[in-house]
């Protein structure tokens, strides 16, 4: 088992990669930090930030050149990821879900689906939501309840999910619903795109969080939604398999985004330790604080090894994929909640109050050890892969 699973692939920063960092980090630094602590406060989904990510074709970067999107693979997407979070990880959201509610159709979507979802999504028109949670099926989305029953060329879809990312601002959401209810848990599921327009569906509970807040989430109702046949992914009951492949890749971008957190605190912490004086010196010459400086950045370099090397792996198709996606979500999120608590420290008093930035990024890295799989699924995923 374990020589499966060695890692083989690594990755490189190709002069291009690097060109689009900076471009990226230079209008993040012009244009998104200004604005994060305004859409933290209001709760106000960023639409102009979304206008200026899709200008510099951002929301092209989960998608093959066919549909539109820049060809660029994981890696480039993760690392656009990481430089819009260490400003404002709301608006790095954006981009991740652009992922997470796409992935079901680039990897099992019919080409007509591909062709219908894909393009308009990679020009940032669009945007997409994944639905697998419900109130009672979190961790175990095996025991979810969202019923989907075929009638003639339709699909009735009646059910409430939850925790749903972009809930309200979607064009259109993946919806994973049960379909053979006889066939046991994960066996009788299918994965269903509903168009935010369609008859029946309606926009329940948005959540007041305590992070991420410039990212809608909250409960969509589905109630008697009719979508035609062809809106199935994949093959009908096969939509757990989808669902666990889709999320497989894009855990890696809550990695990234944990890492562009803890990048974020590090850099803040380490600018105000040279800044501040007490005992008539900057605090940046104490070693207490320098200590903890130095451990911010090795774990954050740590943490973006992993995920990068992770990225390797999806872009090379590689089988232990899924269990490095696992150990970089795992690792970055653990990363940047411990990293963001020390920057806090670091700032003292300062570091608790909403003037300063890094008591929000501590409050916005809490959720990267809980979505798209807890920290504790992920140590299950792992763990399986050792024994
Ligand atoms: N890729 C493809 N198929 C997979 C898979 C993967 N990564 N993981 C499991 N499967 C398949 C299994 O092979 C099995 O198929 P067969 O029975 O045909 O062999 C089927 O899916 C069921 O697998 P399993 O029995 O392992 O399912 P469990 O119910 O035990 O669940 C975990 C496994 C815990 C890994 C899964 O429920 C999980 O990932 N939970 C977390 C969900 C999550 O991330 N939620 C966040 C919401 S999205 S923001």
């Amino acid at each position: 088992m374990a020589t499966a699973t060695e890692a083989s692939a690594t990755y490189s920063l190709p002069p291009e990669f690097l060109d689009l960092r900076e471009t990226i980090r230079k209008m993040v630094v012009e244009r998104v930090a200004p604005r994060a602590a305004e859409i933290d406060a209001t709760a106000e989904y960023p639409h102009d930030l979304r206008e200026l990510f899709a200008s510099h074709d951002l929301f092209g970067l989960p998608f093959e050149t066919e549909h539109g999107g820049t060809g660029t693979g994981t890696l480039m997407l993760n690392i656009a990821v990481e430089e819009v979070a260490r400003a404002c990880a709301s608006s790095a959201l954006m981009l991740m879900i652009s992922e997470l509610g796409t992935l079901p159709i680039k990897l099992f979507g019919t080409e007509e689906q591909k062709r219908r979802f894909l393009p308009r999504c990679a020009t940032g028109e669009w945007s997409p939501a994944f639905a697998l949670s419900e109130p009672d099926a979190g961790s175990d989305p095996g025991g979810m309840r969202t019923r989907a029953t075929r009638d003639g060329d339709e699909w009735v879809i009646d059910g409430t999910k939850n925790w749903i990312t972009n809930l309200g601002v979607a064009d259109f959401y993946v919806v994973f619903c049960v379909t053979d209810p006889d066939a046991g848990r994960s066996h009788g599921i299918s994965a269903i795109v509903v168009e935010a327009d369609r008859s029946g569906f309606s926009v329940g509970k948005l959540e007041h969080k305590m992070g991420i807040r410039g990212s809608p989430t909250g409960q969509p109702i589905f109630d008697g939604v009719r979508v035609p046949a062809e809106n199935l992914i994949g093959e009908e009951n096969q939509g757990f398999k989808v669902a666990m492949g889709t999320l497989d890749r894009s855990r890696l971008g809550v990695a990234a985004q944990a890492v562009g957190i803890a990048q974020g605190a590090t850099d803040y912490a380490a600018a105000y330790a040279t800044e501040r004086r007490q005992f008539g010196k900057p605090i940046a010459s104490f070693q207490g604080i320098q200590f903890k400086l130095a451990e911010m950045e090795t774990r954050t370099a740590a943490a973006r090894e992993l995920l990068y090397r992770a990225c390797a792996k999806v872009d090379g198709g590689e089988p232990d994929l899924g269990k490095y996606s696992a150990m970089a979500k795992l690792f970055a999120s653990d990363t940047a909640m411990w990293v963001t608590t020390e920057a806090v420290q670091v700032l003292g008093g300062y570091g608790y109050v909403s003037e300063y930035p890094v008591e929000r990024m501590m409050r916005d890295a809490k959720i990267t050890q809980i979505y798209e799989g807890t920290n504790e699924i992920q140590r299950l995923v792992i763990a399986r892969t050792l024994t």
